[in-house]
C-alpha cells in the first residue's frame, strides 16, 4: 500500500508554530477578567486589614506571571509588616470566620496544612461565567520570588517562552496529568521543566541562566537571602535584553517537538534531577535518593525537580510511580503525533489535546 507523504519538515513547522501562536491567544484571560480579579484582591485585602492593620495582599503564581489562562485560579500571599502578628493557623481560622459572615464565597479554611491556606470560591455567574477560585496563604515570601524569576524568564521571550508554557499548560490538562492529588505534576512543575529545557538543554540556549548571571554589584548576604536560601537572580531585564541575545532561532514548534522528545526518551528519570539553577544534577548527590534503601524517598523522589530557591525541596515529590508512568506515556503520545506531520497542522494541535 502507497504510504501517505509526510508534509515537508520546515513547512509543517512554520504552519505549526502559527496554529499555537493562534491557539494560545484565545485562551488567554480578557481584560474583563483581570479586572475582575482584581477587584476581588481588593475587597480581600480591605477585610484582610480589619484583621491585622499592617498586611498586604499579593497576587502570585499565574495570574502574576504571565503564564494565566482564562479562568485560572488566583492565588494570594498575605504579608504583614507588623513584629507581633497572629500565627499562620490563627490567621486562617480568623479569616474563614470572618469571610464566611461577610462575602458570599465558599469558604473553606484549612489551618494545618503544610502551608496553612483559606480557600475561596464563588459559583458562576452571568458576570462571571466560570466562578473564582481562590487560595489565600500568609508569608509565602518564596512563592512571590519564584513567581518574579517565572515572570522574568517570560519577558526575555515572550514570543516562544509564554507560547510554549501555555501550550503545555492546556495539554496537560486536557490529557489529565496535572493533578499533583492524584500523582501526576502541578503547573509550576511543568513551568519548571519548560524553563530547563530552554535553559539547560537547548544548545545554543533560548534562555540564560538567571540565577548563575554575576550581579551587577557585590551582594551582602542579607540582601540576597531570604529564610536561609539564596533568592538572588539577574532581574533588570532592559539591561538583559541589552547585553544578551539569544542565538537560537528555532520556531516554537521546533522547540516543542524537541521538548516532547527529550522528555519522552532523553531525560534519565531513574538516576537525575531537573535544576534550574544548576543544570542537570544527580538524585544521590542531593540526597534524593532512587534505589531502595529508604522506601519513602524512593517514592517521592520517582521525578526530580529542584526548587530554584527551596533547593532542598523536590516540587515534583508528589508525582507517584504510576503517575510519571502516565506522564511519559502522554509525552511519547504527543511526540508521535508530530512525527506523523498532518496535512493541516491543526489536526495535530486537535490531536494533542484532545
Ligand atoms: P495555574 O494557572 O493555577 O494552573 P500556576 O502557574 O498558578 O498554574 P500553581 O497553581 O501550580 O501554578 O502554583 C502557583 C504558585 O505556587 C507557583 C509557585 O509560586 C507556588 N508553588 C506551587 N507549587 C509549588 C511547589 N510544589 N513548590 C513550591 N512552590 C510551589
Ligand atoms: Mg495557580
Amino acid at each position: 500500500p502507497q504510504q501517505r507523504k509526510l508534509m515537508p519538515k520546515q513547512r509543517f513547522l512554520a504552519e505549526f508554530s502559527q496554529c499555537l501562536y493562534d491557539f494560545v491567544i484565545q485562551l488567554l484571560p480578557t481584560p474583563e477578567e483581570l479586572a475582575i480579579k482584581e477587584d476581588v484582591r481588593k475587597l480581600l485585602e480591605r477585610l484582610i486589614r480589619t484583621l491585622e492593620p499592617d498586611s498586604r495582599l499579593l497576587s502570585f503564581g499565574s495570574t502574576a506571571n504571565g503564564f494565566s489562562l482564562r479562568n485560572s485560579d488566583m492565588d494570594l500571599c498575605c504579608l504583614i509588616d507588623s513584629e507581633d502578628r497572629l500565627s499562620a493557623s490563627d490567621l486562617v481560622t480568623m479569616l474563614g470566620d470572618l469571610l464566611e459572615r461577610e462575602t458570599k464565597f465558599h469558604v473553606k479554611p484549612l489551618p494545618f496544612a503544610r502551608i496553612p491556606i483559606v480557600k475561596l470560591s464563588l459559583d458562576p455567574s452571568p458576570g462571571l461565567p466560570f466562578g473564582i477560585a481562590c487560595d489565600i496563604g500568609f508569608e509565602n515570601r518564596l512563592a512571590l520570588e519564584n513567581t518574579r524569576l517565572l515572570m522574568c524568564y517570560a519577558m526575555i521571550d515572550p514570543a516562544r517562552v509564554r507560547t510554549m508554557v501555555l501550550f503545555l499548560k492546556v495539554w496537560c490538562k486536557r490529557r489529565k496529568i496535572n493533578s499533583p492529588y492524584k500523582g501526576t505534576l502541578s503547573s509550576y512543575g511543568y513551568v519548571l521543566l519548560v524553563i530547563f529545557f530552554l535553559v539547560h538543554v537547548k544548545n545554543p540556549p533560548v534562555l540564560p541562566n538567571l540565577q548563575q548571571m554575576p550581579p551587577l554589584r557585590p551582594m551582602t548576604k542579607e540582601e540576597s537571602h531570604l529564610n536561609g536560601h539564596n533568592v538572588w537572580f539577574f532581574d533588570d531585564i532592559n539591561l538583559l535584553r541589552q547585553r544578551w541575545q539569544s542565538t537560537n532561532t528555532e520556531s516554537v514548534a521546533e522547540l516543542l517537538v524537541d521538548f516532547f522528545r527529550f522528555y519522552s526518551r532523553e531525560f534519565p528519570y531513574n538516576t537525575s534531577v531537573v535544576s534550574i539553577r544548576a543544570g542537570i544534577l544527580k538524585k544521590d548527590s542531593k540526597g534524593w535518593l532512587s534505589e531502595a534503601e529508604r522506601g519513602t524517598a524512593r517514592e517521592r523522589n520517582r521525578l526530580c525537580i529542584e526548587d530554584p530557591f527551596e533547593t532542598d525541596f523536590n516540587v515534583a515529590r508528589c508525582v507517584t510511580r504510576d503517575g510519571l508512568y502516565t506522564i511519559r506515556g502522554e509525552l511519547m503520545r504527543a511526540s508521535r503525533i508530530l512525527a506523523l506531520r498532518p496535512e493541516r497542522p491543526i489536526v495535530a494541535l486537535a490531536q494533542l489535546c484532545e
